[in-house]
């Protein structure tokens, strides 16, 4: 594979592998682009948790234990924000806090978030390229069995116990792709598209549902695989799989093969999947069995180099 890789990312799941693929592939031969859904405006702030959560785990500073935030994270903002009776549910590091006073100040001095992004990513020493999906605000709304949730009050306020009906995303109408992400996808040398093992629903649905991306996914000729986020019936880290059972969709690979459908050309599913590889490859896909969960920076280089090497495959046989 010599050519430019596309990834699609979102939450933690979406930068192991973007980790594992930055550890792979030289700088110019990678674009992250990833979900800005769950974007808010938090305490006057703009926070992008899959932007950051993607910056930290590419700059080796990600706290592995929550999946978001800065690793040795100190909480005195929060402590002093608490006794003034401030909004403390939704929780921001003091080293996280800077991320998001930075990317307030080139905004509002009219910076696109892909500015902002290239700028705090350069400052952590970051050399690949992460792109936010769009510079254009999309949102995702949350339809639930309580009415209708911004993303982060569902997911961290509510701890995602409302019962799920559906989702929206305000604003995708008329967001268009960054301009990292249309490069990527108009760029000659693209030879593969790699979904990562993110939330279908709320971390890649954003991505995938903009009308440019859509497009190029239906006229694609390169390959396109994902990577189950589902492992053995469950979601590494987040709702997935809880969504799924609400949606009434089967809450394993198998289901995110349906889900993904034609968009993609091959899945890569865990050794503790290996059962459904035939049920998989008889909705027209092919399937590769391979250890996809990440629990190491060597973990997500070989997920990585055996995603890179199926997609190859995919693209000879597609030749
Ligand atoms: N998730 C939580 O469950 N609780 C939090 O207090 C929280 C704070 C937070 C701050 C910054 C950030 O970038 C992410 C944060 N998250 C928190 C995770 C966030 O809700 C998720 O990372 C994504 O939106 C889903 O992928």
């Amino acid at each position: 594979m010599e050519g430019h890789v596309l990834a699609l990312a979102g939450g933690v799941g979406g930068a192991r592998l973007a980790r594992g693929l930055a550890s792979v592939l030289d700088p110019e031969r990678l674009t992250v682009a990833v979900n800005t859904g769950d974007d808010f405006e938090h305490l006057g702030l703009p926070v992008s948790p899959d932007l950051d959560t993607v910056m930290y785990t590419l700059a080796g500073r990600a706290n592995e234990e929550t999946g978001w935030g800065v690793a040795g994270e100190t909480w005195s903002f929060m402590e002093a924000l608490a006794e003034l009776g401030g909004e403390t549910w939704f929780r921001l590091g003091d080293k996280d806090l800077a991320t998001h006073v930075e990317r307030r100040r080139m905004l509002e001095v009219g910076q696109t978030l892909s500015q902002a992004t290239a700028a705090l990513s350069a400052a952590l020493g970051i050399r690949h390229r992460i792109v936010p999906m769009s510079d254009a605000p999309v949102r995702t709304v949350v339809e639930t069995d309580e009415g209708a949730l911004a993303f982060q009050d569902y997911f961290v306020r509510r701890r995602c116990e409302p019962l799920v009906s559906g989702f929206r995303f305000d604003g995708i109408e008329a967001a268009g792709p960054s301009p990292g992400l249309a490069a990527a996808l108009a760029d000659k040398a693209l030879q593969a598209v790699v979904i990562c093992p993110s939330n279908p629903y709320v971390s890649v649905a954003p991505i995938v549902g903009m009308a440019d991306v859509a497009d190029f996914l239906d006229a694609r000729n390169v390959p396109v695989v994902a990577v189950s986020p589902i492992v053995g019936g469950r979601a590494i880290k987040g709702p997935a799989a809880k969504m799924m059972a609400e949606l009434g969709a089967e809450t394993d690979a198998l289901g995110i093969a349906r889900h993904y459908g034609a968009r993609i050309d091959g899945m890569v599913i865990d050794e503790l999947d290996a059962a459904l590889a035939p049920a998989i490859r008889g909705l027209g896909m092919a399937v590769r069995v391979a250890q996809t969960v990440m629990r190491s920076e060597s973990d997500s280089r070989a997920l990585a180099e055996e995603t890179l090497a199926f997609a190859a495959e995919l693209g000879a046989d597609a030749r």
